[in-house]
């Protein structure tokens, strides 16, 4: 399901964004849509639709998403003042691009996790 997505077309560069970091497993750019001040999503390359979908060989490449997000919170200087990193799942998290991504939220006080 994810392949032909539109996060595959960015990383193909068939459709635009505003790219911040990227290497040979992982990808982060800039969403259309910001929720917060600093907004970044951090994709793995490899076309997995969502979390229900990984298995061990994954171990890694997730591990990487994580060591992004840590860096690009350090750049957007908000790895102090705090972040939120968040994986929409299936319908009823609101998951609307079925390619794994990581939303790395920031900026302002966020509110609640649930709603
Ligand atoms: P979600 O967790 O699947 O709901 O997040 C999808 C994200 O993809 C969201 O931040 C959108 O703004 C973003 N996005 C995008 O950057 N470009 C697009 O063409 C589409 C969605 I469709």
């Amino acid at each position: 399901m994810a392949e032909g997505s539109i996060f595959s077309k960015i990383i193909k560069r068939e459709a635009p964004a505003t790219i911040v970091y990227e290497d040979d497993d992982v990808i982060a750019f800039v969403p259309n849509r910001l929720q917060a001040p600093v907004h970044l999503l951090i994709v793995p390359k490899k076309e997995i639709p969502t979390i229900n979908d990984i298995t061990e060989e994954d171990a890694m490449l997730l591990g990487k998403l994580f060591l992004v997000a840590k860096k690009l919170a350090k750049e957007n200087g908000i790895a102090e003042t705090g972040y939120r990193l968040a994986m929409n799942i299936n319908e009823d998290a609101g998951q609307s691009v079925f390619h794994l991504h990581m939303h790395l939220l920031g900026g302002k006080k966020l509110g609640p996790m649930v709603t």
